[in-house]
């Protein structure tokens, strides 16, 4: 991450991926700030091991598309949005030019960043690929569960239940 005000919102990827035993590295090296640890940073990060990168950085969100190409490992991008914030991060990682691919989460989205990872990753991992179907069949049943209680007891009931 760009900063260590980002780390409440990118903690939400750590423990994440935390659930699904994915080791991870947490660390913040800005592109505007340290430059230089930024390209040795992702330069290295293949040579290293890691598969795959989640950068989150607000403002001018530079961090997310340059680590991109500092490396050919994919690279998801968390657009950090505060209350006093446009959507400047937001535009800044999606509007990447053709040849260096981005994969731009939803402002704040660090938990689908990290799911997106644990779907990458499960390419080459069938334990991981197989808990990642399990979670994903634990949410298709609460959903399911909740539309069978829906039908059941109407939407007017079904409402003042669950939101008094
Ligand atoms: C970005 O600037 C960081 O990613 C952070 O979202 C934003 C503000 O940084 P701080 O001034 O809080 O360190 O580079």
């Amino acid at each position: 991450m760009g900063s260590d005000s980002d780390l409440d919102i990118m903690s939400e990827a750590a423990k994440l991926l935390e659930e699904f035993n994915v080791p991870c590295e947490v660390r913040v090296v800005s592109a505007h700030r340290t430059p230089d640890a930024m390209s040795e940073y992702a330069a290295g990060a293949q040579k290293r091991g890691l598969k795959v990168i989640i950068a989150g950085a607000g403002g001018s969100a530079h961090l997310p598309g340059m680590t991109a190409s500092h490396t050919p490992l994919p690279v998801i991008a968390v657009p950090i949005r505060r209350s006093h914030h446009g959507h400047e991060a937001f535009w800044s990682n999606i509007k990447m030019p053709p040849g260096i691919p981005l994969a731009t989460m939803p402002e704040n989205g660090a938990r689908n960043a990290a799911l997106l990872a644990v779907e990458i990753l499960g390419l080459s991992d069938q334990k991981l690929a197989a808990s990642y179907e399990s979670y994903r069949a634990k949410q298709r049943d609460s959903v399911t569960s909740a539309d069978t209680k829906l039908q059941e007891q109407g939407w007017e009931k079904y409402l003042e239940e669950t939101h008094g």
